[in-house]
């Protein structure tokens, strides 16, 4: 795990007595994006992360190139928890960011009632695919733009090369701080919760 996450999490938190509402969301993305790092960044339990180290028999194969500080990749998913009040506990799923695990996020949509879509403005296009699927599966999204210590194209450029709608949210975060992990979370929150109390 890297090493500047914040605060690391306590090994057990136990769920209020009082939680009802288990909401499921997903947090989706390209290869690298940092879904893993969000996961762990803002889950108030030890995340369990399905990481494979990526050897020299994955190459060509697994495409670090362009992470080249990546040493491993999500073979399956990634399971977060995340406290909103008495009430609402967040259960966050990252999704596998490689091509040949893409099968797996139909699974991962099941029951999840909006997605966090993360992008590295250095290979913006590879959130694009992300986008599409949720689109396609009429699931309610927020991006967050990721920058990994690069200034890149301001929010305005982003949206215009994502072509997303006026009232998707975009929002800038540092996945590996919990406080901008967790700001995501809650913009997502409110749209959802927006969008429940609109008038059909
Ligand atoms: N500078 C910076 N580095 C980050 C940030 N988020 C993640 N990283 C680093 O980026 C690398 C990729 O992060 P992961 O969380 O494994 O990415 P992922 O999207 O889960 O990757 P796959 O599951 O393999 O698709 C790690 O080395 C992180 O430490 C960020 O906000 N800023
Ligand atoms: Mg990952």
């Amino acid at each position: 795990m890297d090493s500047r996450i914040s605060d690391p999490p306590p090994a057990v938190t136990p769920l209020r007595g009082t939680a009802a509402d288990g909401l499921k969301i997903v947090i989706v993305g390209g290869f690298g994006v940092g879904k893993t790092t969000m996961v762990g960044s803002v889950s108030e339990i030890r995340p369990l992360s399905t990481e494979e180290v990526m050897t020299r028999a994955g190459v060509g194969i697994d495409e670090p190139g362009a992470v080249p500080e990546k040493t491993t990749t999500t073979v399956a998913f990634d399971f977060g928890r995340i406290t909103l009040n008495d009430r609402q506990v967040l259960y966050l799923f990252g999704a596998p960011g490689q091509q040949r695990f893409w099968f797996l996020w139909d699974q991962l949509f099941g029951g999840s009632l909006g997605a966090v879509v993360l992008v590295d403005t250095r290979r913006i296009e590879e959130s694009w695919y992300a986008i599409d699927r949720l689109e396609q599966h009429g699931m309610p999204f927020v991006v967050a733009v990721n920058r990994f210590g690069e200034r890149g194209p301001s929010l305005p450029k982003v949206r215009a090369a994502l072509d997303l709608d006026a009232h998707v949210p975009l929002v800038e975060c540092d996945a590996r701080l919990r406080e901008s992990s967790k700001t995501v979370l809650i913009e997502l929150v409110r749209y959802l919760t927006a969008l429940h109390e609109r008038p059909a």
